[in-house]
C-alpha cells in the first residue's frame, strides 16, 4: 500500500476529524499543510472544489473527513472506528452525521465570528506553520482574502448568534446521548466519540489537540470558554482528547515518491 497523503488545514477541526482517524488506526502518512486561501488551487486542481481536508489513498482522492474515516476503515480495519453491531454502526453513523451538519459548521461560523478582531490568533493558528516568504505574502493579502472567507462562511452578527445557539443545542444532544459507559454507542471509543470532540475542539481546546498555539483566546472566547467549562460535554471532550487522541502517526515525506495527486492517476472520491 502506498503511504496515505493528506491535505489539510492545521487548527481546522474537521481536518482534525481525519487526521484524528489516522492517528488512532496508527497509519503512517504524510501531511501538507496549507495555509487557508492559498490552498484553493492545490485543491481544486486535485477536486474540483477547495474543501480540506483531503486524503490520497492508494491511488484514489477522498473528500470530506466521513468519506476519509469510511475509507480508512475499509483500507485499515484494525482498530476500527466503526461498531462491529449492526444496530451499534447505524447509531454511531448517524451522530457522526449530527455532528457534522448540526455542531461542524455552526462552532466554525461562531467562532470566527469573536475572533475577527484577532488576525494575530488567526494567523497563529493556521498560518504559523508555512515558510517566512508564505507567511508574509498570506499577511499582505490578508485585507482581500478574510472578508471573502467571511462571506463564503456567512459570518455576521446574526448567523453568529444562530451559530452559538445551534452549538449549545449540539452539546444538549450530547449530553442526552451520551451512555453510562461514558462513550456515545455501546462501551468503546467509536467514530460518534471521534467525532463530537474533535468538533468541539475549538471552545474546547483540549491540550491533545496537535497543533495548538499558546495564544490566548480572543477575549469573547475565552470568557464563552469558561461559561462552558463545567458542562458534561466539555468535560466529555476533554477525557475523550485524554484518553483517546493518542500520538501522531505522521512520518516524513518519501521525496522518491510521486508528489502531488494528478487527475490523470487518481480516482476521485467525494
Ligand atoms: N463536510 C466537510 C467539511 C470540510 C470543511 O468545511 N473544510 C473547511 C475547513 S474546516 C474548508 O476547507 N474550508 C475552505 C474552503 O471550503 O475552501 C468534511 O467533513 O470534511
Amino acid at each position: 500500500m502506498d503511504t496515505p497523503v493528506l491535505w489539510q488545514f492545521t487548527s481546522s477541526h474537521f481536518n482534525e476529524k481525519a487526521r484524528w482517524a489516522l492517528d488512532f488506526k496508527q497509519i503512517p502518512h504524510v501531511r501538507h499543510s496549507l495555509v487557508p486561501g492559498f490552498h484553493v488551487p492545490v485543491i481544486k486542481k486535485m477536486t474540483g472544489l477547495t474543501q480540506v481536508p483531503v486524503l490520497r489513498l492508494n491511488g484514489a482522492i477522498v473528500t470530506d473527513s466521513t468519506k476519509i474515516i469510511e475509507s480508512l476503515e475499509r483500507a485499515y480495519p484494525e482498530p476500527p472506528l466503526y461498531p462491529a453491531d449492526e444496530d451499534e454502526r447505524r447509531r454511531a453513523l448517524e451522530l457522526e452525521d449530527f455532528f457534522d451538519e448540526e455542531l461542524g459548521p455552526y462552532i466554525r461560523r461562531w467562532f470566527f465570528y469573536e475572533a475577527r478582531e484577532n488576525p494575530e490568533f488567526f494567523h497563529a493558528a493556521f498560518v504559523s506553520h508555512a515558510s517566512r516568504a508564505v507567511q508574509l505574502a498570506r499577511r499582505a493579502m490578508s485585507p482581500l482574502i478574510s472578508p471573502m472567507m467571511r462571506r463564503l462562511m456567512d459570518i455576521n452578527p446574526e448567523s453568529a448568534k444562530v451559530a452559538y445557539e445551534k452549538t449549545l443545542a449540539a452539546m444538549d444532544r450530547l449530553e442526552n446521548e451520551l451512555r453510562p459507559s461514558g462513550y456515545l454507542v455501546g462501551d468503546h471509543f467509536t467514530v460518534a466519540d471521534l467525532t463530537a470532540a474533535a468538533l468541539l475542539s475549538p471552545i474546547v481546546r483540549p491540550p491533545e489537540f496537535p497543533y495548538g498555539s499558546d495564544l490566548v483566546p480572543p477575549p469573547p472566547i475565552a470568557k464563552v470558554r469558561a461559561e462552558l467549562e463545567p458542562r458534561p460535554s466539555f468535560q466529555w471532550a476533554l477525557k475523550i482528547y485524554r484518553e483517546h487522541r493518542g500520538k501522531s502517526a505522521e512520518v516524513a515525506e518519501d521525496r522518491n515518491a510521486s508528489q502531488g495527486a494528478k487527475r490523470s492517476d487518481s480516482t476521485t472520491v467525494n
